[in-house]
């Protein structure tokens, strides 16, 4: 056995062990293999920083803990052990309570023209000069960190704008009302629609007994509820979500005065969603499907964008509407108050590492900048005391505002001082204020000079606990957005309720479930409850074509909506107003060996010059070996299922055809994109796989025989998204 070294001496005694291994007769082969590897290693690594601790000294063996003995205990003394693993076993924060899954990016933002200053004095909202930098992180809400990103959930939009007045926060939702009216409520709120506590299940699902039994006993939730059971509850993408700042907050203009504003974002990719099925089936094949988006989408220069749009209205049209502009859980619709569009959003940058940024980025709705202000809106009001307290316990001390991602670009000065991980050294004497040993610094600044002034609101009240009455109405709105869905929208909300409540283990619950959705609409109510056993239907329940007739013209008479039976901008169909596009869209092109190679280029080529990828998807990786070539694979599908896709194409080339026609995992592949009403292009000789897929063929629906119609049709099936009038229930035959 060696003796014990004495300290400090360790590792550069191993230094000379590396040289001269004689000298150390206990020195394995391994070791010296080891050894030599890493000799090995540095003299081909390029130059570049050297490896140390944590505090700068150098390492010459990673590789190996210091034992005592090469085949003996390790020894208390090494430093470079203990240090690595202690870091290691603190290297995570608690996880946000809620939003705990995210992806973030870089870009900026700038407003188009100075047609805001009659609203605000906000140089981010009326200097066109300025482009003001920005980190985006979307989330969404039940579930843990690392949950499937396509959960049914209400999707987090927080925008942090690092102006040069210092930042603002716009922590919002992609979806525009929220469930609740008042934030003593959202613990209950959150409680119930995490995992149930004594088994933590289900992982971010709101499909479970504790998350109805409270939305059934909160008539407040059922406006929130409906767009949480629709498409918008599951985006294609980010880029394809509306982003919407949820509360009514204040514009204050040079003069002081002040009117109402809701913040809205509009996706300049349009609106698109997943459908349920395809939703599930990518928590398991993809969970990451939706950063994985982002991140590749900016890989590939294509950058994500949004128009902020601004709702803007005064206070005595407020106070004309038949709601409350306070009330959280319900919108202003668009018919009645336009949205002005201002200025754009373009997120181009990933970050460099997803802890420092994405995880460690604080939002508070509290960051505003002089020239806005908040409304006494009762879920505001407490989630301006919630994020700071949120993020003093995640991040572990209230510097958490010296971090990079989170440091204003605002200069920062006052007489805040210590705690823990204090970067910040602040000289001199003076930590206080008023003073005159530091020279009355830092000074404050008045109005006139761009210091942050509150609205002189008037205020005169009771002091009391009490709903306002003008927040009574819970069913109207709710109605408003179901009036307002095209009858595929409608189909969706009643086949998601469907699926909710049929996995809601208590009757009682179920029926007082049912009981709202019939408040809302009848044939709705009625749909839901027969699937659920709860209404005597004659003959089978209604296929999707069936339903979709069935709810065409079932609407209800609204209350709570500006005198407004419908919406057109509540809808995702009638609302996207983005130019129909196929850039960022994925076709998988599916081939095995045999495929005729110049299909696959000329696909290729066709995609690519609109902004589109291809990707092949083989029966193995490598090349495959075709008529007239070979073309390199990209994916197999094995590992790809056509989730990941948004459209298909099958090239020609009998063998190719013929071999996918004996694989299960490719027929599905066709099957199910066909089933998602996704776009399928295939050669003349595919007609044999699309009919053991159970695929028709037919252009109206989507699926482009390319001896009939042409590359071009197919592309725009491809900007349309999904063929929604395939006959049955989206099931091959
Ligand atoms: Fe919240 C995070 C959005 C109500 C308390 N919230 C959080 C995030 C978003 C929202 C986007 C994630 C931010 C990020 O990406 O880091 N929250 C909303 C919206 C709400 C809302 C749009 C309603 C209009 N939230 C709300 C209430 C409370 C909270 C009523 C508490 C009273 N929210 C929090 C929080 C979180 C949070 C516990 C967890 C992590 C964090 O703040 O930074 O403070």
């Amino acid at each position: 056995m060696v003796a014990v070294r004495s300290s400090g001496a360790a590792t550069r005694e191993g230094e000379h062990m590396k040289d001269d291994h004689t000298k150390q007769p206990e020195q394995t082969k391994a070791q010296r293999r080891s050894s030599q590897l890493s000799t090995v290693q540095q003299a081909t690594q390029p130059p570049g920083p050297q490896l140390t601790d944590n505090l700068g000294h150098a390492i010459s063996d990673d590789q190996n803990s210091l034992r005592a003995g090469v085949r003996g205990p390790s020894l208390l003394e090494d430093f470079l052990l203990r240090e690595k693993i202690s870091h290691f076993d603190h290297e995570r924060i608690p996880e946000r309570v809620v939003h705990a899954r995210g992806a973030g990016a870089h870009g900026t933002f700038q407003v188009y023209d100075d047609s805001l200053a009659e609203f605000t004095v906000a140089k981010v909202l009326t200097d066109p000069s300025r482009q003001t930098p920005v980190f985006v992180r979307f989330s969404t809400v039940a579930g843990s960190r690392g949950s499937a990103d396509t959960a049914r959930d209400v999707r987090g939009f927080a925008v942090k704008f690092y102006t040069e007045e210092g930042n603002w926060d716009l922590v919002g939702n992609n979806i525009p009302p929220f469930f609740i009216q008042d934030a003593i409520k959202f613990p209950d709120l959150i409680h119930s629609v995490k995992p149930e506590p004594h088994r933590e299940i289900p992982q971010a699902a709101s499909a479970h007994d504790t998350f109805y039994d409270f939305v059934s006993l909160t008539p407040e939730t059922m406006h929130m509820l409906m767009w949480v059971m629709s498409d918008r509850a599951i985006p294609r993408s980010f880029a394809n979500m509306e982003g919407f700042g949820v509360h009514t907050f204040r514009l204050i203009n040079a003069q002081g005065q002040s009117h109402f504003v809701k913040f809205h974002w509009k996706p300049l990719a349009g609106l698109h969603s997943l459908v349920w099925d395809e939703a599930q089936e990518l928590a398991g094949r993809d969970p990451d499907f939706h950063r994985r988006n982002m991140w590749d989408s900016i890989e590939l220069g294509q950058p994500l964008e949004w128009e902020l749009g601004l709702q803007i209205f005064s206070e005595a049209q407020a106070a004309a509407f038949d709601f409350d502009v306070l009330d959280a859980t319900k919108l202003i619709p668009e018919a009645l108050v336009p949205v002005k569009r201002v200025g754009k959003m373009t997120l181009d940058r990933n970050p460099d590492n997803y802890f420092s940024e994405t995880e460690q980025v604080a939002f508070m709705p509290t960051n505003l900048v002089p020239g806005m202000d908040f409304s006494d809106d009762p879920l505001l009001q407490g989630r301006l005391f919630s994020y700071l307290d949120t993020q003093i316990s995640r991040l572990g001390t209230p510097n958490w505002t010296e971090l990079p991602i989170n440091r204003s670009l605002a200069p920062v000065a006052n007489h805040q001082r210590d705690g823990q991980m204090r970067r910040t050294v602040n000289p001199g004497r003076v930590a206080y204020h008023p003073n005159s040993l530091g020279g009355g610094q830092p000074a404050e600044v008045p109005a006139d000079k761009g210091g942050f002034v509150s609205y002189p609101e008037a205020m005169e009240g009771t002091k009391i606990r009490q709903r306002a009455e003008s927040f009574a109405d819970h069913y109207g709105q709710a109605q408003l957005f179901w009036n307002s869905m095209s009858p595929v929208e409608k189909m969706h909300i009643v086949r998601a309720q469907q699926f909710e409540l049929g996995k809601v283990e208590t009757r009682d619950i179920r029926l007082k479930m049912i009981d709202h959705l019939r408040r809302i609409n009848a044939v709705l109510g009625d749909q839901v409850a027969a699937a659920l056993g709860e209404l005597d239907v004659a003959g089978p329940l209604p296929t999707d074509a069936e339903l979709m007739k069935l709810l065409a013209g079932a609407t209800t008479p609204t209350t709570a909506s500006g005198g407004l039976q419908r919406d057109a901008a509540l809808s995702m169909v009638e609302h996207n107003t983005a130019p129909p596009s196929i850039q960022g869209r994925k076709v998988a092109i599916l081939a095995a060996d045999g495929v005729r190679i110049a299909d696959i280029e000329a696909m290729k080529a066709a995609l690519e010059a609109q902004g589109a990828l291809a990707e092949v998807v083989g029966t193995h990786l490598g090349q495959l070996k075709g008529e007239g070539g070979s073309a390199p694979v990209d994916k197999t599908v094995l590992t790809t299922p056509s989730v990941v896709y948004d459209a298909v194409y099958l090239p020609g080339g009998a063998a190719s055809l013929k071999t996918l026609g004996t694989l299960g995992d490719a027929v599905r592949f066709v099957a199910q994109a066909y089933k998602h009403g996704k776009p399928l292009a295939a050669s003349a000789d595919a007609a044999a796989l699309l009919k053991q897929a159970g695929v028709p063929l037919g252009a109206e629906q989507g699926v482009f025989e390319l001896s009939k119609a042409s590359t071009d049709d197919f592309l725009n099936g491809l900007a349309q998204h999904r063929f929604w009038n395939r006959s049955g229930d989206l099931v091959p035959a």
